[in-house]
Parts: structure tokens; sequence; C-alpha cells
């Protein structure tokens, strides 16, 4: 029987991936962890602990008393808040992976899921339908950590046979949790604004072109890549991942469609660099190859789904 470790699981992908992983393994079966003991509010449906990814011991203790079998790990400072603190979130978001690399070598756990994102292409990727293989020379410091945590991943793969699996996840747009500092999160923010009555400050140029997905795309991706067979996993870096691209200025005019007097203003900021260095459209062939992967949302139906159950939805 399986036992699910998830790291970071108040972060925007834990708080809904969480719920799921439960679904699937029993309630039981899932412990939710996360630096925050205020997140505990958020897992009454499992087992929750106040966990710190950086207490390497602390980490080993609850893998080895509560026999782990599989490991997610979500915990990472994401590309806008790492500009701020480029040390600090090298130090994380390194550490922490190989912290959690080692205990599946050692516990030979399962199986472990480590997100990766399209923070890892840089201004010399080609940017249009970005192939899997290509120049990756990432210029913010959370890409080059997810580039050499890719590495890390496919070296533990080859070299001590974990089995270990990974996304290049597109920007994730889901209303169960707030912005969390990523350069893709004026897409998440722009529903609240427009919700709340209130005129959205944006931070990137109107035609600025991002992939993007909708978070139940994302949860179904996870899911269906650490369920298929180790065999069909044919790459152990990370996948490419697709479902919709969209400029600030057509997220606006999709809202528009439901509250035709929002309102919106750009003013790009510092994220409009990083913004500028990462993809417009990705190429994920490979995930649809290998494991059969489809979305289900393009931006209309993420609009009107947002619209409906935001309003409701209490954090
Ligand atoms: C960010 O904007 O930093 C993240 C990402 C694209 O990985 N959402």
């Amino acid at each position: 029987m399986e036992k699910i470790l998830v790291i970071g699981a108040a972060g925007q992908l834990g708080s809904e991936l969480t719920r799921s992983l439960a679904d699937q393994f029993g309630t039981e079966q899932v412990i939710a962890t996360d630096l925050n003991e205020a997140a505990k509010s958020k897992f009454d449906f499992c087992r929750f602990q106040v966990l710190d990814v950086m207490d390497k011991k602390g980490l080993r203790n609850l893998v080895k008393q509560e026999k782990i079998t599989q490991i997610y790990h979500l915990a990472a400072v994401l590309s806008a808040v790492g500009e701020k603190k480029p040390l600090f979130a090298w130090e994380l978001n390194m550490e922490s992976l190989l912290h959690v690399l080692e205990l599946a070598r050692e516990f030979n756990l399962n199986k472990v899921y480590w997100p990766s994102s399209i923070a890892v292409f840089g201004p010399n990727t080609p940017k249009i339908n970005t192939p899997q293989y290509c120049v990756k020379e990432p210029n913010t410091i959370y890409g080059i950590s997810k580039q050499a945590g890719e590495r890390w991943c496919e070296y533990y793969f080859q070299k001590y046979n974990v089995d270990v699996r990974s996304l290049r996840y597109p920007g994730l747009i889901g209303y169960k949790s707030l912005p969390g500092g990523g350069t893709t999160d004026y897409a998440v923010d722009i529903y609240h604004k427009a919700l709340a009555g209130e005129k959205f400050d944006c931070f990137l140029r109107e035609d600025s072109s991002l992939p993007m997905m909708y978070m139940p795309d994302a949860i179904k991706a996870t899911l269906d890549l650490m369920n298929a067979p180790r065999e069909s996993v044919k790459i152990r870096s990370s996948y490419n991942l697709a479902a919709m691209n969209f400029t600030p200025k057509e997220s606006y005019e999709s809202i528009l469609k439901h509250i035709p007097d929002f309102k919106i203003e750009y003013n790009p900021d510092f994220r409009q660099a990083i913004a500028d260095s990462w993809p417009d459209s990705i190429d994920d062939s490979c995930a649809r190859k290998d494991w059969g992967w489809q979305h289900d949302y393009d931006l209309d139906a993420m609009t009107k789904d947002i619209l409906e159950n935001l309003p409701n939805y209490k954090f």
C-alpha cells in the first residue's frame, strides 16, 4: 500500500493536488506538510504536519517513521520572489530537491514527483512551439534552479534507479489559492479583481503571450504521469506540457464577456523581462505520445468556470 508525503502542500498546486491524492490513495495514506501551521485548516480531509523541507533530519525521520513510499515535493520559491532573494531561492530550491532525491535513494521509495517549469527556457530558446530538446539558458534564479534540478532528477534515475517524474508546468491558474510570487500570477489575480469590482493593474504588457494551464488540467497531467507505467515515462528530466497561450489583453477580454464594466491598466514592471525570456507556446508532443496527455480547458472555458466558482470558495 502506498503512503504519500506532500511537501509544500499549502501552495497553489498542493492545495488542489493533495485532495486528488487523498481521493486516489485514501485519506489515511496521505500526509500533507507545509512550513506554515496556519495551513492546517486547508487539510481537514487528511493528516497534516508542519515541516520545513530544509530540516533534513526532520524530513528523514518523517519518511522513516511513516514508511513513506512516494514523495510529491512541491515547495519552491517562484520566479518573481526568486529575483528579490536569489541566494535564498537557489538554496531552498536546490537543497530541498537534493534532500528528497537522497531519501528516495536511501529508502528505495517507489516514486518521486517534482515540478519543473517553462522557466527552464531563456531568451535564446525558440519562442514558438518550444521543443522538448533545445537551447536552455534561463536567466532567472528560479529557472536556473529548475534546469539544474532537472539534471539532478535524470542523474538519480540513471545512477540510482530512482523513479522520479516531472513536468515543465506553464503558468498555472487556479482559484483555490492566492497568487504565490510567480510571473504568470497576474492571470490568477485578474479574476479576484474582476469579481471584487476593482480595476486591475497588470504588471505585464497587454501583448505578452505566455503558455498557461487551468489547474484541473495540471492535476490531471500530474496524476496521469505518476500513474503511467514506468516504461512509458521515457523522459526523466522533465516533460514539456501545454494547454493554452494567451496575453493579458486576451485574458481581460475573456472576462469582459461576463463582467462588461471591468477595467484594466497596464504598468509593466521587472516581471516583464522575465516574461519576455519565456516561450510564447510549447510543443508537448512527447507527453501526448508517451503517456497520452490531453488537456480539457481553453481560456474561455477556464474563465467561465472560475467566475462561477470563485465567489463561493472559502479561503
Ligand atoms: C512563475 O511564474 O514563476 C511560475 C512558473 C511559470 O513556473 N508560475
